[in-house]
């Protein structure tokens, strides 16, 4: 489909552009989009990737790095890392994302903040110029579940009408993260996202909040591939 190829598109031209030889310790980010990406390292080779360790970021990706006959480090032992290429749900102009569609974004933002260098890579339909123009679930917002109704309560009150228990769709009950907690899905009205940093600092600070699907600053360029088959990038 025109998204598929997309997807390809954008983790293609990321990866042929950003992965450089002398890079070894390497994040590997979560959703659709990231197979790709995964795909196209395989693709340099045995050789290039022998002396190169490859960080999850939850089991999907962990299961792409070993599919991919490619090494696993931990973070444990692998604290710094050359480059992470990760998906998202939206970017906006300044490169503020929201993350966490798919459950994963907290183990995303410890990967994204250890790279030297993070890239995004999406399909055209995640290109916005303000954050929920497109993406309309709202912030995912990783909670503990012992707050996760005063969360709700209090998110109600802040702007957050609509905000909302993600519910598991293959499982009875919440989606439980691989980190053992629960995700609140925030829609905000543009007056909250036209200010991501702000909105990020504001929901952090809330008691019970683990962390919230919105990486500002963080991206230091984004590929989007587009229906008609070129790349946009954004940096
Ligand atoms: O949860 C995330 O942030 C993932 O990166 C994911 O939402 C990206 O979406 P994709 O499946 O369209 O790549």
């Amino acid at each position: 489909t025109l998204i598929e190829a997309a997807k390809q598109l954008a983790a293609y031209t990321a990866v042929d552009r950003h992965l450089l030889p002398q890079h070894k310790i390497i994040g590997i980010g979560s959703g659709s989009t990231v197979p790709y990406v995964v795909e196209r390292i395989v693709a340099q080779g045995a050789d290039a990737n022998k002396h190169r360790v490859f960080l999850p970021t939850g089991h999907q990706s962990k299961e792409l790095i070993v599919q991919g006959g490619l090494t696993l480090g931990d973070i444990d032992q692998y604290t710094d890392l050359d480059l992470t290429i990760d998906g998202a749900d939206e970017v906006d102009a300044d490169l503020n994302c929201i993350k966490g569609g798919g459950a994963c974004h907290l183990r995303e933002k410890v990967l994204a903040e250890a790279a030297e260098t993070f890239i995004v890579v999406a399909d055209y339909r995640k290109n916005s110029h303000i954050l929920g123009t497109n993406y309309k679930v709202g912030v995912p917002i990783e909670v503990t579940p012992f707050a996760y109704a005063r969360l709700l309560q209090t998110l109600r009150r802040i702007g957050s009408p609509l905000a909302a228990l993600r519910m598991a769709k293959a499982k009875a009950g919440p989606v439980v993260t691989d980190n053992g907690n629960f995700v609140i899905d925030a829609p905000f009205p543009e007056s909250h996202l036209r200010n991501p940093p702000a909105l990020l600092q504001e929901l952090k600070m809330l008691t019970g909040v683990v962390e919230v699907g919105l990486f500002c600053g963080m991206a230091k360029a984004a590929y989007f591939g587009n229906e008609d088959g070129s790349v946009a990038v954004r940096w």
